[in-house]
């Protein structure tokens, strides 16, 4: 799955890469379409599942999950008390904007199999991880960072940038979207050396529309492809 920057008609040419065998193999992906801005940024992600587009209009076509996938840099991280594991998700109509207040984008982590999430991975700001209160109207500002919220206690922590890139370096086109990666450290995840897979899910909620996925596997030590090298 890619995911380039909406401002633009860029897509992968092909959906299909072959590779060497063996391991690790490079690949390049041919990126085609038409190129509006001089740096389009383009990431990667194993993709997890596609799902079906509803046909919603307005701000809730942004509930509307299209495709699923995740990442890690565990081969540049070396271990997994230092690797960060990435969400790659794509709806099928714009937000406005990123708050959690209107869109609300959660991958839920389950790292036992029992159909519950230990961690949520959420849009939120920093005054919301600041404050404890993620989904408060009152805690939104203009520091667009992902929370890591403990199910069992509801605290939540900073896991990074939504988009990953400091807004003062990179343009990632964060308002009037549809695609966004939500990054977090797979030890605030719950990931150790020993257990480094996990299964994820993501929810999407806008208004009072829902949209649920299945439960994906992921191994963060063996995430299939790395494109942070
Ligand atoms: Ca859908
Ligand atoms: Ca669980």
């Amino acid at each position: 799955m890619a995911v380039p920057k909406a401002v633009g008609n860029l897509a992968s040419a092909r959906a299909k890469v072959g590779v060497m065998t063996g391991d690790p193999s490079l690949a390049a992906v041919a990126i085609a379409g038409a190129r509006v801005l001089s740096d389009p940024l383009v990431s990667a992600f194993v993709l997890g599942g596609t799902n079906g587009v509803r046909g919603l209009s307005g701000p809730r076509a942004a509930v509307d999950q299209v495709a699923l996938g995740a990442a890690s840099d565990f081969s540049t991280a070396g271990s997994i008390s230092n690797t960060t594991v990435y969400f790659g998700i794509a709806l099928a109509g714009n937000w406005t904007t990123p708050q959690r207040v209107f869109n609300s984008i959660n991958v839920q982590i389950d790292l036992n199999n029992n159909d519950s999430s230990e961690f949520e991975v959420i849009n939120t700001s920093i005054e919301g991880v600041i404050s404890n209160t993620v989904s408060g109207r009152d805690s939104m500002n203009d520091g667009f960072v992902n929370g890591i919220l403990n199910s069992e206690t509801e605290d939540v922590v900073e896991g990074g940038l939504i988009n990953v890139l400091p807004p003062d370096k990179f343009d990632t086109a964060l308002m009037a979207n549809s695609v966004l990666i939500l990054p977090a450290p797979a030890r605030k995840i719950g990931l150790t050396e020993t257990q480094p897979r996990f299964r994820y899910r993501v929810r999407t909620l806008v208004e009072t529309v829902s949209e649920t996925s299945n439960w994906i596997p992921f191994d963060a030590a063996r995430p299939g492809i790395d494109t942070t090298r």
